[in-house]
C-alpha cells in the first residue's frame, strides 16, 4: 500500500527523485501517508533506482518497525543539511519534487538550492484526498470515541465551571476512550463568545442561559474528527431557536443536494443561499467545510472559492453557523463522505440543541 502510494507519486511528479523533509513535524503527514512512519524527525527519498527513510538513532528502531524500508543513519557529525545535500547528490538526483508549503524558506535553501525542483503538493493533496476502506475505518472510530465523550461531558456542563475545565473533562474522556489527543485545541465558547467562530476554550465561566458552541474532534490511529454542536444551560430563547433551525436547515439542504462531481463552490453555495435567504448571509462568514484525514483542515475545500471537485471516497466536513456579534452564535458540524449517491453522514449525535440544567 506505502509503497504503491509512493510509487504514484514519483510517477506523477516526473522528477528524478521526490525528497519530503520532516524537521520538527513538517511534513509528518505526508511521511505518515507514505512510510507509515509517524515520528518527528524523518525524510523521505524516492527515486527511480531506489527508496530510503533517514532519521537519527531517536527513531531508527521505530522507523524500521513502522515502514519496512530501508533505513540510513543520520549521526550528528556533520550538519543536517548538508548531508542530505551530499546524499541526495550521491543517488543521482537531478530535479527533485518537494512538498514546498511545509518547508521553511532556511531548509530551502540550505538543502535544495541549485537543484532544479518542482512542487509536488498538489500531487500529495490529491493523492490523500480520497479515503481508502482503512482510512475510513479510522475516521469513523475518532467520530466513535469524540461522541460518546460529548455525551458524558453534557453532565459535567454547571454555572459556575470554566470553559477551559469542561474543555478538559471533554478531551480527558476521548483519551480514556482510546484517542491519542485531541484533533485540535478544543472550542468550548459560551455566550456572548459562542458568536467568535473560532473561541478556544477560555476562563470565562459558564453561565445561566448561556449557549454554548462546543466544538471538538480527536485523533485516532493518525486519522482525526470534527463536529461541532450546541448546548444551552436552561431553556435557549426563541431567538436562539429561529437561529438554530436555520442553521440545520442550511446542513440539511447541503447534505440534500451535494452529489458525487460537483465543485466545492457550488455545495458551499447550498447552504449559503438558504442563510442568506432567512436574512443572514452576512453573519456566516466562513466556508462551508473542509477535508479531514491525517489533518484537521485537508483537501478539498468547500466554500465560496473552492474549484475543487468532490468525488466518492472524500471525506469532510458540514459545517454551517451563523454568529451574532455581542449576543450568540450557532454552528452545528458534521462529518460526511461522498459516495456515489451522494453524502452518506458518519456522526450520529442529535443535531437539536442539547439542554443541560444550570
Ligand atoms: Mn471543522
Amino acid at each position: 500500500m506505502y509503497r504503491n502510494r509512493r510509487e504514484k507519486l514519483l510517477e506523477k511528479s516526473g522528477a528524478d527523485c521526490v525528497v519530503l523533509v520532516n524537521i520538527e513535524g513538517s511534513s509528518r503527514p505526508s511521511l505518515i501517508y507514505y512510510t507509515g512512519f509517524t515520528g518527528t524527525f524523518a525524510t523521505l527519498v524516492v527515486s527511480g533506482s531506489g527508496e530510503w527513510l533517514i532519521t537519527d538513532s531517536r527513531y531508527t528502531e521505530q522507523a524500521s518497525k513502522q515502514t519496512g524500508m530501508s533505513i540510513v543513519k543520520y549521526e550528528s557529525r556533520k550538519n543536517f543539511y548538508e548531508f542530505l545535500r551530499d546524499f541526495i547528490k550521491e543517488k543521482g538526483c537531478k530535479t527533485i519534487g518537494v512538498e514546498k508549503e511545509r518547508l521553511s524558506v532556511k531548509v530551502f535553501e540550505m538543502i535544495f538550492k541549485g537543484f532544479d525542483v518542482v512542487e509536488v503538493d498538489q500531487i500529495t493533496r490529491e493523492q490523500r484526498m480520497v479515503k481508502s476502506e482503512e482510512e475510513l475505518e479510522k475516521i469513523k472510530k475518532a467520530i466513535d470515541i469524540a461522541q460518546r465523550a460529548f455525551l458524558e461531558m453534557l453532565d459535567f456542563i454547571k454555572a459556575g465551571r470554566t470553559e477551559r475545565e469542561v474543555a478538559a473533562f471533554l478531551e480527558y474522556k476521548m483519551k480514556s476512550f482510546g484517542a491519542e489527543g485531541p484533533s485540535f485545541d478544543t472550542i468550548i465558547a459560551s455566550g456572548y463568545r459562542s458568536a467568535m467562530p473560532h473561541g478556544v476554550a477560555s476562563d470565562k465561566k459558564i453561565e445561566e442561559g448561556d449557549l454554548i458552541v462546543v466544538d471538538f474532534g480527536c485523533v485516532y490511529d493518525g486519522y482525526v474528527s470534527d463536529i461541532t454542536r450546541m448546548v444551552s444551560v436552561g431553556e435557549p430563547t426563541g431567538e436562539m431557536r429561529k437561529i438554530h433551525s436555520i442553521v440545520l436547515s442550511a446542513q440539511r439542504e447541503a447534505m440534500k443536494k451535494a452529489k458525487s462531481g460537483m465543485r466545492g463552490d457550488e455545495i458551499d453555495g447550498f447552504a449559503r443561499s438558504c442563510i442568506e435567504r432567512a436574512g443572514y448571509g452576512d453573519e456566516f462568514g466562513h466556508g462551508l467545510g473542509h477535508g479531514i484525514g491525517l489533518e484537521i483542515h485537508e483537501a478539498p475545500r468547500v466554500s465560496r472559492l473552492s474549484r475543487d471537485i468532490i468525488g466518492e471516497g472524500m471525506v469532510f466536513t458540514i459545517e454551517p453557523g451563523i454568529y451574532l456579534e455581542g449576543k450568540f452564535g450557532v454552528r452545528i458540524e458534521d462529518n460526511v463522505v461522498m459516495e456515489r449517491e451522494g453524502v452518506k453522514v458518519l456522526t450520529s449525535l442529535d443535531r437539536d440543541i442539547f439542554v443541560v440544567k444550570g
